[in-house]
C-alpha cells in the first residue's frame, strides 16, 4: 500500500515537472520587508495569482517576506540590477532619486486618504509611476501605506518643541531627516530592521510609522507614547527591475500593469481593517495614543518644501496636488 502511494506520488510529481517544463514558468521574486500576511505581502501574492491567471499559468511571483532579499534601500539597488525582480517597497526608500516622486514624501501634502487615492488614482499618479522608468524600475502601481506619526519610549508629543533633543530613526531618506530637523528633533537614519533593538538599548527613543507597521514590527513594545501627528502620507509601489521587464513581450507587459492596477482594491480593504486591528492591538499593549494639534507642525515644515521644491516643475506638480480635490 505505502508503495502504491510512493508510486503514484512520483508519477505526479515527474508529470508536473514536464508540464511545467513544457510551458515554462517563471516565478518572479518579489520584496518586501514586512512578515507574512501583512496587507502589502497579501497584495503582491493576489497580484501573482492575476498574473498567472492573465499569462495561462506562464508567469507567477513569490513573496520574500520579512526582509529575506535585504533592507528597503539595499533590495532597491538589486532591484534595478536586475537581482531581484520585483519589489514592494515604500517611496521614502527611493529617498530623492525620482523627482517626481519625491514630493509624495513632503511632510502632510496630502491631507487625507481621499486626497491621497484622488492625486494617486488619476493622471498625477500616472505621472509619478512613468517618472521611475529613470532609475531602471517600472513602477506599476500605488498601494497605501496610511499616515505616520511619531512614537517614542518616554513621553506623549504635544508639540514640535516637546523633540527637541530626542533622536527618532527615520528611514534613509533626506527628506525624513530634514523633516525631524526642522521639528527640533535629531534624526537617525536606518533600516527599519534595526529599529527595534535601537528602541529597546536606547540608542535612539523613538522612530515614525503608521499603526500596522508600529504593531506588527514590535515596536509598541519599546516604544509606548504614540502621538498622532500624521505628518506624512507616503504611498508604496510595486516596482519591477527594468532588466526583467525589458525580456517580457507586449502582452505579458500589459498583463503586469492589470494584474497591479486590479490588485490595488483589494490591498485597500486589507489595510483599512489591519489600521483598526492594529490600533487595537497596541492599545490591549498598554500603548498610549494622544491626539496632536497639528497647526505648529504643519508650519514648522516650510524650510522642507523651501529645500526640496525649488524647481519650477516640481513646484508645478506640487501645486496641482494641492488643487485636487479630497
Ligand atoms: C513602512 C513601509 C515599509 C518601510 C517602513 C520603514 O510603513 O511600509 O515599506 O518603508 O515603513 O519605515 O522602513
Amino acid at each position: 500500500m505505502f508503495h502504491m502511494q510512493k508510486k503514484a506520488i512520483l508519477a505526479f510529481v515527474v508529470s508536473s515537472l514536464m508540464v511545467s517544463a513544457a510551458s515554462a514558468q517563471t516565478v518572479l521574486r518579489s520584496s518586501d520587508t514586512h512578515p507574512d500576511g501583512y496587507p502589502t505581502v497579501e497584495a503582491v501574492k493576489k497580484f501573482g495569482e492575476l498574473l498567472s491567471e492573465k499569462t495561462g499559468g506562464k508567469y507567477s511571483v513569490e513573496v520574500f517576506h520579512s526582509a529575506q532579499l535585504g533592507g528597503e534601500a539595499d533590495t532597491i539597488e538589486q532591484t534595478q540590477f536586475g537581482v531581484i525582480d520585483m519589489n514592494r517597497i515604500s517611496i521614502g526608500a527611493f529617498n530623492t532619486q525620482v523627482p517626481e516622486a519625491t514630493v509624495t514624501q513632503l511632510p502632510y501634502i496630502f491631507r487625507s486618504t481621499e486626497h491621497f487615492h484622488n492625486v494617486l488614482d488619476g493622471p498625477i499618479g500616472e505621472e509619478i509611476l512613468a517618472a521611475f522608468d529613470k532609475v531602471d524600475v517600472v513602477a506599476l502601481n500605488f498601494y497605501d501605506g496610511g499616515a505616520r506619526s511619531f512614537y517614542n519610549s518616554s513621553k506623549p508629543i504635544t508639540s514640535p518643541a516637546d523633540m527637541s533633543g530626542m533622536k527618532f530613526r527615520v528611514m534613509q531618506s533626506d527628506i525624513f531627516v530634514d523633516m525631524v530637523g526642522a521639528l527640533g528633533g535629531n534624526a537617525t537614519p536606518m533600516p527599519y530592521g534595526e529599529v527595534y533593538s535601537s528602541i529597546q538599548t536606547g540608542v535612539i527613543d523613538g522612530a515614525e510609522n503608521n499603526y500596522p507597521s508600529y504593531d506588527t514590527a514590535g515596536h509598541a513594545e519599546v516604544a509606548k507614547f504614540f502621538s498622532l501627528d500624521e505628518h506624512l502620507m507616503v504611498p508604496e509601489v510595486l516596482v519591477v527591475s527594468k532588466v526583467v521587464w525589458d525580456g517580457l513581450d507586449a502582452e505579458t507587459q500589459q498583463a503586469m500593469r492589470d494584474a497591479a492596477k486590479e490588485s490595488v482594491a483589494y490591498q485597500r480593504e486589507l489595510w483599512q481593517a489591519k489600521e483598526i486591528e492594529s490600533k487595537a492591538a497596541v492599545e490591549a499593549l498598554g500603548a498610549t495614543i494622544n491626539e496632536v494639534d497639528k497647526a505648529p507642525f504643519i508650519e514648522a515644515m516650510k524650510p522642507v518644501y523651501d529645500k526640496y521644491v525649488t524647481d519650477p516643475k516640481l513646484q508645478d506638480l506640487v501645486a496641482r496636488i494641492q488643487a485636487t480635490e479630497g
